[in-house]
Formats: structure tokens, C-alpha cells, sequence
């Protein structure tokens, strides 16, 4: 249960209102999603006004960053200059401090936001945390209306429910250049998403440059499904995906998938074929017609220099190596490899993760199997001592349409609609599966139907935003009705974003 600590509320507070359709009366009251686990309510609010400024107390470089980005924000939605300075002094009128408590007992990414008339002091012991707390700053700012900041005073504080709480983009089937993926990762933060998973190679298309096998986004790059143009990001522009996620604590996850679905390979190099022969570049939607030969050494070799040079530009502990739906790949054959290409992510330092199919294969603890499709594959990971990432397709899948009426996404795994994403719980999944197997959860948006960041925007929100919550808020929390009413709020706030979401007729948006 929440612990809502409700204080005498003056009805002076009642004008204590940043939206002005639904007057706030107090901390309690801000439709914040995630929910954070503590609210206690003070009196009052802190004016964001004239002279407010935000100081830093830390020395910490990567610091400066999002005390940057906070008062940046602030200075954009109030049309009024927020200056960052550096300082010592927490107790000063008119500023929101940003400080690290390095002997603080707090979760990793946990913060405390204290907020007062006179100021806000936000208190992390990383500085993820921080960058978390500022995600809530941002947040309840964003519910005001532009210009007039009002964050009611009193206490939050917060964790999350599960260290990993990602999404997937899927950036084979239909390219999507750099700025749109950027552009997703911006509105990730905002929910406290920390994961990032990208689909980097399917059979439509390759997507990362590879220098030691050019021929991949040369040949393998050029065409998406439909047979447009596709694309690829050079070595730079991944790195410099990897850097704009850092910088909003967010992980990136590069996914290669195979031995299956790795048709833009076989089409690249005819060596990786056992017929020698290459493959015809693909276009269409289907799944599980390709496999990388298993047999031959150069295989091996491929997946090396692969796994070699994503690794190093991928400051992040993960590898994903897809290995879904490898229907045209012995099963025996499929194990053989799996084994040898968890030794090779391994021997380059990173932590596999593989969709469900993996389970097959000689996992041990460190694996990570994610669950999509199947709780036999699942309760077989666990057996093997791995963790899992849960997205079960029929809640989590944010390419399936919201109903029949959906113009974009597909529907075999069911119609999601935004009640559906919501309200499933992890742990009710299967009864092999426990609290502690669970790494996290993640939203994939696979991309046959999709192609531009509009698109992307329609299917993910507002049901990323539903996974969002259940990936941080504790589960005794998680109600649909008013997880309901806070998202109706959140309607305008993302108009202001530009978001293209889809306003379902369940949420009486404001
Ligand atoms: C299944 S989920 C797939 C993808 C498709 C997706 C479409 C999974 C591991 N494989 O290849 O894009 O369905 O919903």
C-alpha cells in the first residue's frame, strides 16, 4: 500500500493548482506515473519563479549533465532563464538542489524529493538516481500549465520494482535514422525506462556497420520491408546513440539476431550459407525460412568480429543474440550453436540474452532468456538457473493493434488494448515463474507495419507508459482505475510533447 501521509489541506491549497481543468490538491494528488512508492504531503508549494536556480552539489563531471538538462527544461517551459551554479550551501531560498548522498543506504537508482515553499532538494546516492528524481521534477512540471511552475510541497520517495525496464525497436524491418531513435529515447526517460534493446539485424535488413565484414549494411543494408530504401548507422552514429542514451541512463542492448532470421547476412556473404550460395535480398514479412550455416567454421568467425566490435562501442554489461523462430535450424544444431556463441558474447565480456528458444541450449546463471512466446521455454530457463526478461507478446507486444480498427501493427498474438497492457501482473504469468527469476520487463515494437517516429509514437504510448509503471511502482500499487485517471492527465501533457498517441476510449482524457 501506499503510505499516503495526509496532512490538514487548507483550502488555501486548492489554489495550489498547476492544471487548471483539474485543480491539485497537493503532493498526493500530482497524477505522477510511475507511481513512486512514498508520498508524504506538505503544505504549500515551491514557486518556480524570477530569480529560481538550480544548484549542483557535487563536483561530479557526468552531474553537470543533468543538472543541465533540468535547467534547460525549466528555462524552455517557463520562458524564463533557470541558471545551474555550483554550490555548498544546500538551505537557500529560491533554488532546487541536486546533491549525491554517497553513504546513503538508497537504491541504485532510488532518490528522495523534499519540496518546500521556500525550496526542493533532491537526494540520490548515484547518479542515476538523481537523473531519476529529475525525470519526477520534469514530470509533475509538465502536468502544470507553460510558464506557471507550482510543485506542491512534501516528500517523495522512491525506487524502482525491477532493475530492468526496457523497450525494443526493431530498426530492421523499417530503418529509423538516428533522430527518431532519439527522439524515442527522450520520452523513454521520462517514464524512467532504463533500457534501450535494438533490433539491429533481421532478414529485411542489417543495420549496424561492421568494419570487418563491409558487405553487411553494403549489400545487407539497402532495402527494408516494402522494399524502400533501408539504412544502417555507421560505427559513429551508433556510438553516439549510445553516449545520448547514457546521458539519459538509459543502456543500450544491441541485438543480433541468429542463427535465424539473418537473411540480410546470407544475402551479404554467400560463405555463411552451407551451399555456398547467397541469398536474394528479402522484403516481405515472413519469419523462420533462414539460418546461418551452424557447421562451418567461418560462422564462427562472422559471429566473432561481430560480437567483437558492437561489444566495444556498447559500454553496456548485455549482448542479445536473438534466436527466435530458427524453424529451418536443427534443434541439435541450433544447441551447438547457441553454446558456442554464449562463450564468444562471454569471452568479449558481456552477459547473453536470448529470446525464450534459448532455454534449449547449456544456459547457466549468468544467461538471461527473454520470455515472449512460451512458459515451457521459460520455466526450462529458470531450471537452468538463468533470469528472465518478461514480454509476453499478448501484453506487451506494442506492435499488435489496439483493436480491429487499428490501421497500423499486427494482431496474432492478440489485441492489446490499454487496459490489457496494464493490468497483467508478472508474477501471475506462470507459476514457475518468481519474483526472484525476474530481471524485468520490456515492450518490443516490432516493425513490418511501422515507419516513421509518428507510427513508433502510436503503438508505444499510451501503452509503453502502462509498462513503464509496472516495471517500477510496487505491484500492491498497481490499480487500473486510477493508473486510469492519472494517464487521463497525462493526455495533454503529451499533446505538448508532439506525441502521436492513441487516445483510447477508456481513459476520459483531459
Ligand atoms: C515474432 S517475437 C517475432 C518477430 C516478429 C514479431 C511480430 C520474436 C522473438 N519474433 O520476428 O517481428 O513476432 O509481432
Amino acid at each position: 500500500m501506499m503510505k499516503l501521509y495526509l496532512s490538514y489541506i487548507p483550502l488555501l491549497l486548492l489554489l495550489v493548482s498547476c492544471n487548471k481543468q483539474q485543480p491539485q490538491t497537493g503532493l498526493a494528488n500530482v497524477p505522477l506515473i510511475p507511481l513512486p512508492d512514498e508520498i508524504v504531503q506538505g503544505e504549500g508549494a515551491f514557486h518556480v519563479g524570477e530569480r529560481t536556480s538550480v544548484v549542483l552539489h557535487s563536483a561530479k563531471p557526468e552531474l553537470k549533465n543533468t543538472a543541465r538538462q533540468l535547467s534547460t527544461f525549466l528555462s524552455e517551459f517557463t520562458g524564463r532563464e533557470v541558471s545551474v551554479t555550483e554550490g555548498k550551501k544546500i538551505f537557500q531560498r529560491n533554488t532546487i538542489n541536486l546533491k549525491i548522498l554517497t553513504d546513503d543506504s538508497m537504491d541504485e537508482e532510488g532518490y528522495q524529493l523534499m519540496i518546500s515553499r521556500k525550496k526542493a532538494e533532491l537526494i540520490a546516492s548515484s547518479p542515476e538516481g538523481l537523473y531519476r528524481g529529475v525525470q519526477t521534477i520534469r514530470q509533475m512540471s509538465l502536468l502544470c500549465d507553460p510558464g506557471e511552475i507550482l510543485l506542491p510541497a512534501g516528500r517523495i520517495t522512491d525506487h524502482p520494482e525491477y532493475e530492468y525496464r526496457g523497450a525494443m525497436l526493431d530498426v530492421s524491418r523499417h530503418f529509423f535514422p538516428p533522430e527518431a531513435v532519439k527522439d524515442y529515447i527522450d520520452l523513454l526517460s521520462l517514464y524512467k525506462i532504463n533500457m534501450l534493446h535494438l533490433h539491429l539485424s533481421d532478414d529485411q535488413g542489417w543495420r549496424i556497420e561492421i568494419k570487418s565484414w563491409p558487405k553487411l549494411t553494403e549489400t545487407g543494408g539497402i532495402t527494408e520491408v516494402g522494399g524502400g530504401e533501408g539504412g544502417f548507422y555507421t560505427q559513429e552514429e551508433y556510438t553516439d546513440l549510445v553516449k545520448y542514451a547514457a546521458e539519459r541512463y538509459i543502456t543500450i542492448v544491441p541485438e543480433i539476431d541468429m542463427p535465424g532470421h539473418t537473411n540480410a547476412a546470407l544475402a551479404s556473404y554467400a560463405e555463411l550459407n552451407c551451399d555456398g550460395k547467397a541469398t536474394e535480398l528479402y522484403t516481405g514479412t515472413k519469419v523462420g525460412f533462414s539460418t546461418l550455416c551452424t557447421d562451418k567454421e567461418v560462422t564462427y568467425q562472422f559471429v566473432d568480429d561481430v560480437v567483437r566490435e558492437i561489444s566495444a562501442l556498447t559500454p553496456g554489461p548485455y549482448f542479445h543474440v536473438g534466436g527466435d523462430e530458427s524453424h529451418v535450424t536443427e534443434l541439435p544444431d541450433y544447441n551447438y550453436f547457441i553454446n558456442r556463441v554464449k562463450k564468444i558474447v562471454e569471452s568479449h565480456g558481456k552477459t547473453m540474452i536470448g529470446w525464450d528458444e534459448i532455454s534449449h541450449a547449456d544456459l547457466t546463471g549468468s544467461d538471461i532468456a527473454q520470455y515472449w512466446a512460451s512458459s515451457e521455454n521459460a520455466a526450462r530457463a529458470i531450471e537452468k538457473g538463468a533470469r528472465l526478461i518478461l514480454s509476453p507478446a499478448k501484453y506487451c507486444y506494442l506492435d499488435m493493434k489496439y483493436d480491429s480498427s487499428t490501421v497500423l501493427g499486427l494482431n496474432w498474438a492478440a489485441y492489446i488494448e490499454v487496459d490489457d497492457a496494464y493490468a497483467w501482473k508478472p508474477l501471475e504469468l506462470s507459476e514457475e515463474i518468481g519474483r526472484k527469476d525476474i530481471l524485468g520487463i520490456e515492450s518490443p515494437l516490432w516493425a513490418e507495419t511501422i515507419e516513421t517516429l509518428d507510427d513508433i509514437e502510436y503503438l508505444a504510448f499510451p501503452r509503453l507508459i502502462g509498462h513503464a509503471e509496472i516495471g517500477w511502482s510496487r505491484p500492491e500499487v498497481l490499480d487500473w482505475e486510477d493508473y486510469r485517471n492519472r494517464l487521463a492527465s497525462h493526455g495533454q501533457y503529451l499533446d505538448r510533447l508532439g506525441v502521436n498517441f492513441y487516445r483510447s476510449e477508456l481513459v476520459d482524457w483531459e
